[in-house]
């Protein structure tokens, strides 16, 4: 156990900092076993602060070689070093203060600040990664321009990146080379990249609406070249669609992306140099889904809006986090939204807020959109400030409408461009234009829990009213008690019994807004009334999710079926399934499950739907997971659960069995593969057809060996192999296992997706199976993907092998925990996540969690991340 708890970090104990940093020139020389950093920062006094001249600036594992002010080199005693920070005292209005520092990236396991990926060099810097590189106030609130030089051994790294723009390359008398990098806009330093390495590059333009013409960039490690044209397509349609939706432009001449195999997270919006996780940009279509295709979509484009809903603007302080993340979170499924099926895209979005985030919110770590207070800051790159932000956001635009919402956000950048802020200014420019009183609404980013909205209605034919109830409570959180009433928009319709939208007319007419068919709730309970309801309606409450609630409302199956034929919101046609679906797993579970005719018969007429969107249809014909069954059973018996979901998927795919060779041979297609969405939706209908099929047939099997041989594109050899390894013979799988590895043994990513398959598969993987793949050669402990794609997807997923009753998937995972809080301390912190939902499950399982979450605490040397996490899920 560590001797010292670490420090709480307060939001309410912000103070400006004592100095500003107008300008850094950093060099950096690489040299094989160390890099020597020299930072010269003009520094002056901030005087809206009475400093008593005195500086502290934050480092971690730096060796310091020198400290000079303005030009003259300081003895040891002019200033302090301490464990994580040098003190410079007595210090006047302005100085030169320059700074010398040796890191070694090669033992940088930890993948913040500047380190080595497989042949390269590359940095990290958010949120705190920068003091692992230079001494600097690392804080998002001081904002300064950079200029960098990278120096090395000439011809040793052909390619040397940083912000902004290339303003020199040359090579010095003594041989070595040195390339130079200006970046005209103030940034705060977790926005700082730097790369080197021997690099290939794609090239392309791209003219913006002012017509200036930039200059795009994809570097990559040389094998992965033939990868890289569809992130240059979604990063030009990202530059157009912000254009249009959001009026803005990109501002320097060029903009580059780089991949780098080892990274914490998906990827990171450095100012004009993007880093990616090569899992999240490199794609062709024998090695990437459909859905790798969509995420590097949605990720290209993520990164790209942070251009400004970020790094022009930025965050006063890391409690701010949400103020980026939430709102580009929100533009960028507003991308794919355009891009794609909008209904498709909004059920994927909901359905992991309301597996991953309402857990969340529901556990230990529970915390607001703005937090207010953190131990380590990247414990808090979470659903909640990332998904949960972007809901708030996606609230406030139907509150204010398209047009509103647009003068808001025009408002915001125009207001605060340059400057790092908070999201309460925010929220004010979306007050200002538009001249609405958003306090209560703020209660969303300060309160956290999932708020429940309890929905009772009765029906008067006489007098032809509709009474609608609702009730609304946010339960208790960790340090959160006596939650105060949300302003909740809550979009519904009244259909009749043919399925038509009937006309809406309320009481109090001003809960409603007609153009976008929203309820205001903003009090613990009220009551509406809709007059001239000529006939019983069949509610359909928060259509499209229109709020980040859990909705309480009791409908028969009869009418959840309903629902699901006729209503005319995508969105709540496929809920009402998810309902009705949760509804047969829990018969399932008493023992008294059984599918009517109406049922069967509308799960036939699906399957042969030619009306809908593909890609829809196979959401509607798939059964909620097993994470989402458990958000709604306390207390959570993985195996009970997993056997209940079985046995209707079972049933679903008997009922369906005398369609399914028709339906899968009608959904092949003869065009050449292309990762464009009506085919995307094609490929989904077409192999969950193939699941179900291979589930309750042996020509599924046959089927599935078939397209798994003939398969020229990965998606679809995924899913045969999918269905292969799930229900075809052991003999089966296993060859299908060890020709895929076979075939794709030189590609790391596709080894990553071989990996998941078998640390995912509830009949496969076991905690010998799991001990294996950790001993595999393709296994790497310092790799993030490939510890995500085995203990994550292990733990995250095969949720009865992970489960065991004797406690041995929660000791291997504990193991593991343990193992990468030396390495990987933001790593080791994210695999906590399953243990900690220990309160939650049936009491056996829940305390031989607990032991093995005591078995890490008592470890020695544990990490500010894993400390955090375990702690405060044992309080
Ligand atoms: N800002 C990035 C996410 C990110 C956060 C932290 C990182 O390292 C600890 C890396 C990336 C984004 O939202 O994409
Ligand atoms: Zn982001």
């Amino acid at each position: 156990m560590r001797d010292a708890q670490p420090n709480t970090k307060y939001l309410k104990d912000y103070t400006a900092p004592a100095y500003w940093i107008d300008h850094t020139e950093l060099t950096v020389e690489l040299f094989d076993d160390y890099t020597d950093v020299t930072a010269q920062l003009r520094i002056r006094r901030n005087d809206e602060l009475d400093a008593a001249g005195s500086l502290t600036l934050d480092g971690q594992e730096l060796e310091l070689l020198s400290v000079a002010l303005d030009g003259n080199t300081l003895s040891a005693e002019q200033y302090q070093v301490g464990d994580e920070s040098l003190t410079l005292s007595g210090l006047g209005d302005q100085h030169l203060l320059t700074i010398r520092n040796r890191i070694y990236p090669q033992n940088n396991t930890a993948l913040e600040g500047l380190y080595r990926s497989g042949g390269m060099y590359c940095t990290q810097c958010e949120a705190e990664g920068f003091r692992r590189i230079s001494y600097y106030l690392d804080r998002p609130d001081v904002m300064s321009e950079f200029t960098t030089h990278i120096i090395a051994a000439d011809g040793q790294w052909p390619v040397m990146l940083s912000n902004g723009n290339k303003i020199a390359d040359s090579v010095m008398e003594d041989g070595r080379r040195r390339v130079s990098w200006h970046d005209p806009f103030p940034k705060p330093c977790y926005l700082f990249a730097l790369v080197a390495g021997d690099l290939r590059v794609l090239e392309d333009t791209f003219t913006t609406m002012s017509g200036r013409e930039v200059a795009l960039q994809i570097f990559v490690e040389p094998q992965n070249i033939d990868k890289t044209e569809y992130a240059m397509d979604a990063l030009k349609r990202s530059m157009r669609w912000d254009e249009e939706v959001y009026g803005r432009e990109y501002d320097l001449d060029v903009f580059m992306i780089v991949a780098v195999d080892d990274f914490n997270m998906g990827a990171m919006e450095n100012k004009g140099l993007n880093i990616f996780n090569s899992s999240c940009v490199l794609a062709n279509p024998a090695t990437a889904t459909d859905s790798t295709y969509l995420r590097i979509e949605a990720i290209v484009a993520h990164e790209y809006f942070h251009n400004w809903s970020g790094n022009r603007v930025t965050c006063r302080d890391w409690f701010q986090l949400s103020l980026k993340e939430g709102f580009t979170v929100f533009r960028d499924a507003g991308f794919s939204a355009d891009m794609n099926s909008a209904t498709v895209k909004r059920v994927e979005d909901v359905q992991m807020l309301r597996t991953v985030q309402f857990a969340e919110d529901g556990g230990p770590m529970a915390h607001p959109v703005q937090p207010d207070s953190f131990i380590e800051i990247s414990n808090f790159y979470t659903v909640t400030i990332y998904e949960k932000g972007a809901e708030v956001v996606g609230m406030l635009h139907r509150l204010l409408g398209e047009e509103g919402f647009r003068k808001g956000s025009d408002l915001y950048f125009d207001r605060h461009d340059g400057q790092a802020v908070t999201i309460h200014e925010f929220v004010a420019a979306m007050e200002d234009a538009n001249g609405i009183d958003l306090s209560q609404f703020k209660l969303w980013y300060k309160q956290a829990g999932t708020p429940v909205v309890e929905a009772a209605s009765s029906y008067d034919a006489d007098a032809q009213t509709l009474t609608l109830t609702l009730r609304q409570h946010t339960p208790d959180t960790p340090g959160q008690t006596d939650k105060q009433p949300l302003w909740i928009p809550l979009a519904l319709g009244l259909l009749d019994a043919a399925g038509n939208d009937m006309p809406v007319q309320v009481e109090p007419a001003e809960a409603w807004t007609a153009s976008s068919q929203v309820l205001h709730l903003r009090e613990a309970e009220q009551t509406f009334v809709f007059h001239n309801v000529s006939e019983r309606p069949e509610l359909s409450l928060l259509r499209h999710f229109s709020a980040p609630v859990k909705l309480e409302y009791q409908q028969s199956p009869e009418q959840l079926l309903f629902l699901l034929q006729h209503d005319t919101d995508g969105f709540n046609r496929w809920d009402a399934g998810q309902k009705l679906m949760l509804h047969w797993i829990e018969q399932a579970r008493s023992g008294s499950f059984s599918l009517s005719d109406a049922e069967q018969t509308a799960l036939v007429s699906l399957l042969q739907d030619d009306q809908l969107d593909k890609s829809m249809l196979s959401y509607l014909l798939n059964l909620p997971s097993e994470s989402y069954v458990a958000e709604f059973s306390a207390p959570v018996d993985p195996a009970a659960i997993h056997h209940a979901r079985e046995t209707v998927r079972l049933a679903i795919a008997n009922t369906l069995l005398p369609h399914l060779a028709e339906r899968y041979q009608q959904l092949q297609s003869p065009v050449a593969y292309q990762p464009e969405p009506q085919q995307m939706a094609q490929r989904a209908l077409k192999n969950l057809v193939l699941s179900y099929w291979a589930l309750v047939s042996s020509d599924g099997v046959t089927a599935a060996q078939a397209q798994f041989e003939q398969a020229d594109n990965m998606t679809d050899q995924m899913a045969a192999l999918l269905s292969l390894v799930n229900y075809g013979s052991d003999e089966q799988a296993d060859a299908a296992l060890a020709s895929f590895y076979q075939q794709w043994q030189h590609d790391t990513l596709v080894v990553n997706q071989w990996l998941s398959v078998q640390a995912g598969s509830s009949r496969r993987a076991t905690v010998a199976s799991i001990e294996q793949l950790l001993q595999h050669e393709a296994f790497d402990w310092r790799n993030p993907n490939k510890v995500r794609s085995v203990l994550g997807v292990f733990a995250n997923q095969a949720l009865v092998s992970f489960h065991q009753s004797d406690a041995s998937g929660y000791a291997l995972l504990a193991d593991a925990i343990i193992k990468l809080n030396g390495i990987n301390p933001q790593m080791a912190s994210r695999l906590l996540t399953p243990l900690t939902r220990w309160k939650r499950l049936i009491p056996e399982l829940s305390a031989l969690m607990r032991a093995q979450l005591e078995r890490i605490q008592s470890q020695e040397d544990l990490s500010k991340d894993v400390y955090e996490v375990v702690s405060k899920s044992l309080s």
